[in-house]
């Protein structure tokens, strides 16, 4: 039985490095937690308390909602908005920015999340998460618009995402390594099971929806086409492939086992420069990603420098193993 470091006192101890830390930021991630905690708990008895299907709704990038997705959108405001740590929210599922309800005083934070990642997979019982990424509220702004959300993910204060799978995990980062804590559901306590986690620079599996192939860029169709070739072609080596649809559980492989992951930008759909959503998807993920030692690039730039432009703008995603990234940048250069 493991009956380790709670994130509770984690968290308590990360702030302790902070020099100033007024205890707002412990209690603003104890919010996020809870909010996870009941997401696990709806995403784990599904059909039992009728939250599987789809809602009748589409988000504005023209999606149709599942009805967990609004759950969890909903349990995300209501654990988050109360205490007085944010100054606001945004969220995949909201068009615009979340204002704090006047009833409640308001902090100095903002959070971005996607509550539900990978929410096509509910229905079939394979793993979902949530992502979330806080940035510091620009000083003197009390009522946060969307251009004071639009900082570069360097920025971000913490990153972290829960994995609704056969165990609950929560991964996070405050900017000094990245820590894995597994729920023990009889606790009810995220225990720190994964203390630094990192990304083998090298690997031999790869993670993409091939059904896009016809769509990519030359340097992505070349990458593909030598880790299909396997031992039989410039790679000489043969690689493995996964793609479980759901960015949460690759890039929690990625983390356990190395691996790199891509949503390259393709011509499917002219309008969208990839599928993936920059501020609640690529950039915590690219804080997570390289806090553990492998890369996040859109192929051309490093994720974390790009100055966004809008609260939903999609980007296109490479992450995981170091060598392989950089090899993927280094086709994306030559071409
Ligand atoms: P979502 O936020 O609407 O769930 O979309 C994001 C998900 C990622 O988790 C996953 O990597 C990708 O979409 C899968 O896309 P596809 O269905 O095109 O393979
Ligand atoms: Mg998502």
């Amino acid at each position: 039985m493991h009956t380790g470091e709670t994130i509770t006192q984690f968290i308590s101890k990360e702030q302790r490095r902070i020099s100033g830390a007024s205890g707002d930021f412990t209690a603003l991630l104890n919010d996020v937690v809870t909010a996870c905690k009941y997401i696990s708990s709806a995403v784990n008895q599904g059909a039992l308390v009728g939250v599987l299907g789809t809602a009748s709704s589409e988000n504005i990038q023209g999606e149709t909602q599942k009805e967990l997705d609004i759950i969890s959108n909903d349990i995300f405001l209501k654990s988050n908005e109360w205490a007085g740590h944010l100054a606001g929210m945004a969220s995949e599922e909201m068009d615009d920015v979340y204002e704090i309800p006047s009833e409640y005083p308001k902090g100095k934070y903002l959070m971005l999340f996607d509550p539900l990642d990978g929410s096509s997979n509910i229905d079939v019982n394979l793993s979902v998460g949530s992502i979330f990424s806080i940035l510091h509220c620009p000083s003197g702004v009390t009522d946060p618009k969307a251009k004071d959300f639009l900082q570069p993910g360097t920025k971000q204060v913490c990153a972290g995402f829960a994995l609704y799978g056969p165990s609950t995990m929560l991964v996070l980062t405050t900017g000094n390594g990245v820590s894995g804590f597994t729920l023990d559901q009889n606790v009810g306590e995220f225990l720190l099971t994964h203390p630094n986690m990192k990304i083998p620079a090298d690997t031999q599996e790869f993670a993409i929806n091939m059904s896009n192939q016809r769509f990519w860029e030359a340097p992505m169709q070349r990458y593909i086409d030598e880790c299909l070739a396997g031992t039989t072609g410039a790679r000489d080596k043969d690689f493995n492939m996964r793609w479980v649809a759901s960015m949460v559980a690759e890039v929690y492989r990625i983390l356990t086992r190395g691996g790199i992951f891509m949503y390259p930008a393709d011509t499917k759909d002219p309008s969208k420069a990839g599928k993936l959503r920059l501020m609640y998807e690529a950039n915590p993920m690219g804080f997570i990603v390289e806090q553990a030692g492998g890369l996040c690039s859109t192929g051309r730039e490093r994720i974390l420098e790009i100055q966004p432009e809008g609260l939903h703008q999609r980007i296109p995603v490479i992450l995981g193993s170091q060598n392989e990234v950089e090899r993927v940048i280094s086709y994306h250069r030559d071409a």
